[in-house]
């Protein structure tokens, strides 16, 4: 299963294609859109989620709400584009306005200005923004719908913003209550805490990250490989959820802390009623690289929005003269988007793991390779 997205953040729309799905998965366009709402929601979000009401067309693959076996295309429109059709216009418009020269330290800008040697950093803006993510949701929430069929959920809360760590543990039924929230976060004090502080940044001109944390329930021991390095389920997780703009640190199960303890007070002793237990998942679900049949735990640092009111020391490229770095509007904080598009990298990358495992091309052929698993 491949999933590749194109589009810019002012363009026409977001685009994607999903291929290798099998036929007969009914596909749910309205959880769908659920999702590319919570995407665009949560505090310290900025002007432009105003603009926007992001909303899925599917363009190919499914037939009367049931996938056919062949490639799922899709677009979300850009509803700012009109705003910005003059200079983004892919038939000729105006590249010598609304160019962004004044480089933003933190952000793909001026690395990118030089890699794909352009004078404007625009053209590389345009595509390194988290916008981008929204198809990413789309495809994950058909990757969710595909694990769903095995019984397979995802879910994740907000662990930290800023430095405001909620250290509690929940159990992954009581996840669901974190979407109400307008952090995404469980316990209302710390969020208090959180949403004055993230008020405070955004008065300085400053602005905030945070930690998410995904858990995922059901899914059977088995997926990734001990063999090839390059199946590890571990390094696929890991690497998918990285690939998240803003995404700074990774960890699985105890993961840092882990180096810290004695290998007693680490290491999930097993046990075997009716099947085999443990009492404890430190190792977050995963083991020699393959899905041990627990709870998957992982959890993402995401850095501060590198768009600050403020603006940071940089170096005007048109000039070379020392500049404020630009910032025209900005979130503050996008940790909820974060934890929603985590959540759906995540659930790619198992619904890959899956289709690499069991392959098929068909759900009833897949469900029934599920089922006979051990
Ligand atoms: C982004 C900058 C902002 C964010 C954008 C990501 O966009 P704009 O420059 O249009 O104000 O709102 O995120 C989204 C548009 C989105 O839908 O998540 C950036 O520079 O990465």
């Amino acid at each position: 299963m491949n999933f590749v997205s194109a589009g810019e953040s002012h363009g026409k729309a977001l685009a994607g294609i999903i291929e290798g799905l099998p036929s007969n998965l009914e596909i749910d366009i309205d959880e769908i859109n659920y999702y590319l709402a919570l995407r665009q929601s949560g505090y310290g979000r900025g002007a432009r989620q105003k603009i926007e009401s992001d909303k899925v067309e599917i363009l190919s693959g499914v037939r009367n709400g049931k996938t056919l076996g062949s490639p799922l295309a899709f677009a979300v429109k850009n509803n700012d584009y009109e705003n910005w059709r003059e200079f983004m216009a892919p038939e000729g418009c105006d590249v010598t306005k609304r160019r962004l020269t004044k480089v933003r330290p933190g952000h793909a800008d001026l690395t990118g200005m030089l890699k794909y040697d352009t004078d404007d950093a625009r053209n590389v803006l345009e595509r390194a923004s988290a916008r981008e993510t929204a198809a990413r949701v789309v495809a994950g929430t058909v990757a969710r719908q595909y694990l769903r069929a095995f019984g397979v959920e995802v879910s994740g809360y907000v662990k930290s913003v800023c430095g405001i760590c909620d250290n509690k543990e929940y159990s992954f039924e009581a996840l669901s209550a974190a979407k109400k929230q307008p952090l995404f976060m469980l316990d209302g004090e710390l969020q208090k805490k959180a949403v004055a502080l993230i008020d405070g940044l955004k008065a300085a001109g400053d602005t905030a990250g945070g930690v998410a944390e995904i858990r995922v329930k059901g899914l059977k021991s088995g997926f990734g490989s001990c063999m090839r390095y390059g199946d590890k389920l571990d390094a696929a997780i890991c690497g998918a959820l990285m690939s998240v703009q803003a995404v700074k640190g990774v960890e699985i199960g105890l993961g840092f802390k882990a180096a810290d303890l004695a290998g007693s007070k680490v290491h999930d002793e097993i046990y075997y009623k009716n099947g085999f237990h443990r009492k404890s998942n430190n190792a977050g679900g995963i083991e020699g690289g393959m899905s041990n049949g627990e709870e998957i735990i992982v959890r993402a640092a995401v850095k501060p929005i590198p768009t600050l009111m403020r603006g940071l020391a940089t170096v005007d490229t048109e000039t070379m003269q020392p500049a404020k770095a630009a910032g025209e509007r900005s979130d503050v904080i996008a940790i909820c988007a974060a934890e929603i598009i985590l959540e759906s990298v995540t659930a790619l990358t198992l619904a890959q793991a899956v289709a690499k495992r069991l392959g098929g091309d068909n759900m009833r052929e897949v469900t029934q390779r599920y089922r006979d698993l051990r």
